[in-house]
């Protein structure tokens, strides 16, 4: 397992890892502190987000605590020209590429749905369904490939790709064959999986009777585990990875070891399939506490900390008066994107509604006759 942070900070670089730790060697100390800015900022967004479900304001919230070390060390090793299929619990990954939270909270909300233009930010919108984002992501990598995009030597113009997935999607098909489309065509394609051990009450274990980073390795998809909780080992080891497939290298599976340390969603209750002792044993290794210690082995003081503090208060009160203020959107939205060109059978269903919603203003007061048919 890649590791280059040790859960008491402690940096170092095995032999074997040299070439990821040369990565490492290339960043300053502005990239650390971005990484522990916006880690802490993924936390407090969260804290934010759990809260405004609970008073009522989002309809779920998808909690991804514990997990900040594998989603902002990742996204930061995207490429500007790469594109990224994310499942539902990817808003460090989302911060990393500047993402307005208040598009992920409308989502949450039910506002709209998918609060973000995927062809302004290269993040994809959210997947629901386990597994299609990875065969969207294996298709979009094929054509990038078929666009001549891969491999070329012009930096400035190549691409690849980076899926992201849990543990327990792993038992989807689409996975395996996604992990065959993309061996077969060399498809410039990071599949990343953060095995946050649990599948709502389902464990890793009842999912593989093997190591998840092996699974690619009979289609062809060789693969490497990471400290999902060591930020250095996230990036580095995506960077490679990522360049790697940009310059023809093929697909390349990451397993990012971490531990989902919240509920797998505000509907869930986890103390109904685990033990606290194992949660105990998860928050001793907390991605956040490791880098902050590192930092402060490298002389990284008070004000720093204290300062991402305040900032990261100022965003939590900003998310929640915009939270508060959002308005309900009009109805007719939800028939909005269903085709790219209009459909007779989809325009009679907007006409029904608005014809309905209308019997409700007859006399300015609200009535339910007529409308129940
Ligand atoms: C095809 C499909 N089957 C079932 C579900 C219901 N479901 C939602 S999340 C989830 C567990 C997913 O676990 P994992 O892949 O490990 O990701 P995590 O939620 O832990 O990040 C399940 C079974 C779904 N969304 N899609």
């Amino acid at each position: 397992m890649v590791q280059f942070l040790s859960p008491d900070g402690t940096y170092g670089v095995p032999a074997e890892y040299a070439e990821y730790g040369k990565i490492i060697a290339d960043l300053k100390e502005e990239d650390f502190l971005k990484f522990y800015r916006h880690m802490s900022r993924m936390r407090r967004f969260d804290v934010e987000a759990t809260a405004l479900q609970r008073q009522g304001q989002l309809g779920l919230w998808v909690p991804a605590v514990g997990q900040e070390a594998a989603q902002i060390g990742s996204g930061h090793a995207v490429g500007k020209n790469d594109h990224i299929f994310p499942s539902y619990r990817e808003h460090g990954v989302a911060i990393t590429h500047d993402i307005d939270l208040m598009a992920v909270l409308k989502m949450l909300r039910g506002v709209n749905h998918g609060g973000w233009n995927p062809d302004e930010t290269r993040f994809h919108l959210y997947a629901i369904v386990l597994g299609t984002q990875v065969i969207h992501a294996t298709g979009y990598a094929m054509g990038v490939t078929l666009d001549g995009k891969v491999g070329t030597g012009f930096t400035e113009r190549d691409e690849a790709v980076i899926t992201y997935f849990g543990d327990g999607a792993t038992a989807e098909g689409e996975i395996s064959e996604s992990f065959l489309f993309a061996a077969i065509n060399k498809a410039p394609l990071v599949f990343f999986c953060q095995n946050n051990q649990w599948a709502i009450s389902s464990s890793v274990e009842t999912q593989t009777t093997v190591p998840l980073y092996q699974r690619g390795a009979g289609f062809g998809v060789p693969g490497i585990r990471i400290d999902g909780n060591d930020v250095l080992a996230s990036y580095a080891v995506t960077k490679k990875h990522m360049d790697d497939a940009r310059n023809g290298g093929g697909p390349f599976m990451i397993e990012a070891l971490t531990y989902r340390i919240g509920a797998h969603t505000t509907s869930d209750d986890p103390t109904k399939y685990r033990s606290q002792e194992e949660v105990d044993y998860w928050t001793a290794r907390d991605p956040i506490a490791r880098l902050e210690k590192f930092l402060r082995r490298q002389g990284i003081g008070d004000s720093f900390f204290e300062k991402c503090d305040e900032e990261n208060e100022i965003m939590a009160g900003e998310i929640r008066a915009q939270t508060f203020a959002l308005q309900a959107p009009p109805i007719e939205n939800m028939f909005q994107h269903v085709y790219s060109e209009s459909h007779p059978l989809i325009e009679e269903q907007a006409a029904w509604l608005k014809g309905y919603e209308a019997s409700f203003e007859t006399d300015g007061s609200t009535s339910t006759e007529g409308g129940a048919a």
